[in-house]
């Protein structure tokens, strides 16, 4: 597929880079990577698939290196993105035989992630995150050094290529400490928030599920909320009452992806681990797409939690967009989400709110139970006279 030209004049007025898209025939990964492109703020001249992305000399087969050369040529883009994980000597090559410049699908999520990072906490992350990329790529590039078959990394020589590989392994340990403080200083707020003794109710789910809307319709503030993926990436935790006088805490973090590779949920860790503190957790999908869409974006979100140890248990389902999806498609929905329980909302135009604030207040709320963080409380005034305390001495 070519650009056609308005799209073509308009990208070169508002100044944003040329690129060609390199992805999968898949409709699902093809639509996500065009999603990805056009929120890191590129225009696409040319869309070209591929059935591989793993063809040890370019990432693409040199069938297509060619085509992609010549199209570079026609049409003056700046940028390859690859939509897969390529290794250094593969952008290399590419890079070299197009003459353009070359990333691959996980520098083109950090470069998002490095646009919205605001607080010093999801730049720290961002910054982890680069770095963890980084670092093998720099390994690889002093092994081929070392094989003499490439001039280093970046074209760099081998001495050079040996500091910049110390220097990013330096950057990493202070950069993770940092990153430790913050936690800290996370912990302390979370402390804090928990001797409020409010429960916590936390919004989880892929980009763009809406998580932010429905946030900023619950606790009426006025967050970013945009069609372009990953427009969320620190926590924000508000009060508000699903039911008079029931207050409850509630956060909106990052959103998930398919293909995420665990380092960067490793970097994120931090944000994400404040589901784990959650009472509840409204794990939102967008029921407006179809369901095959739905399946994958469901079972990814699913991944990602259990990576984190959340106990399924908490997990309530939130369908989201419900003025735009299709009343045929319900009993296909529930049945994707097997055992869990769901409630169909738009956090647009309000429907199925109120509902939603039942529940939740039902949930964490439940009559002639305590508050929930009361078993953290119990804890936490340790030793308690009900509480066997626990000798965690060595035996010898
Ligand atoms: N029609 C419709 N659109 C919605 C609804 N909820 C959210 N949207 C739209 O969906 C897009 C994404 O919404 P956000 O709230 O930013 O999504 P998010 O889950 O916070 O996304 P990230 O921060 O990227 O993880 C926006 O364009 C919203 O206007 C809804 O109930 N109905
Ligand atoms: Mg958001």
């Amino acid at each position: 597929m070519t650009e056609n030209p308005s799209r073509k004049a308009r990208s070169s007025l508002t100044g944003r880079k040329k690129v060609i898209l390199v992805t999968y025939r898949d409709e699902f990964m093809k639509n996500e990577a065009i999603g990805l492109v056009e929120a890191a703020g590129y225009s696409i001249a040319s869309l070209l698939d591929q059935k591989k992305l793993n063809h040890s000399q370019y990432g693409v087969g040199s069938g297509k290196a060619e085509e992609i050369k010549s199209i570079a040529e026609e049409l003056r883009t700046q940028m390859i993105i690859v939509d897969d994980r390529l290794s250094s000597s593969q952008a290399h090559n590419l890079a070299k035989f197009t003459h353009q410049e070359v990333i691959d699908r996980e520098r083109l999520i950090l470069d998002i992630f490095n646009s919205r990072a605001t607080t010093t906490e999801a730049k720290l992350q961002v910054k982890l995150a680069e770095l963890k990329y980084e670092i093998p790529r720099a390994r690889e590039a002093v092994r081929i050094s070392l094989k003499g078959e490439q001039a280093g990394f970046m074209g760099m020589g081998e001495y050079a290529v040996d500091i910049k590989f110390r220097a990013l392994k330096k950057q990493m340990t202070l950069v993770a400490k940092k990153l430790e403080q913050a936690k800290s200083r996370r912990e302390l707020f979370r402390v804090s928030r928990d001797r409020t003794n409010l429960p916590l109710v936390s919004l989880a789910g892929y980009t763009s599920s809406g998580k932010t809307t429905l946030f900023n319709r619950l606790t009426s503030e006025t967050k970013e909320e945009s069609a372009k993926l990953f427009t969320t990436l620190t926590t924000t935790t508000r009060s508000f009452e699903p039911i008079n006088g029931k207050k409850v805490l509630l956060s909106d973090t990052v959103g998930f992806i398919s293909r995420l590779p665990t380092y960067m949920i490793e970097a994120f860790k931090s944000t994400l681990e404040e589901l784990t503190y959650a009472d509840l957790i409204l794990l939102m999908l967008d029921a407006s797409e179809p369901i095959e869409n739905m399946e994958i974006k469901y079972s990814s979100c699913r991944n990602t939690l259990d990576q984190l140890h959340i106990n399924p248990i908490k997990i309530l389902v939130v369908m989201n967009k419900l003025d735009i999806s299709s009343r045929e498609g319900k009993e296909k929905r529930i049945s994707l989400i097997g055992e869990l329980p769901s409630i169909g909302v738009s956090a647009k135009t309000g429907e199925g709110i109120r509902k939603l604030k039942v529940k939740i207040a039902d949930t964490v709320y439940p009559e002639s139970v305590r508050p929930s963080g009361f078993a953290e409380e119990l804890v936490k005034s340790y030793p308690h006279p009900l509480v066997e305390p626990v000798d965690t001495r060595p035996l010898d």
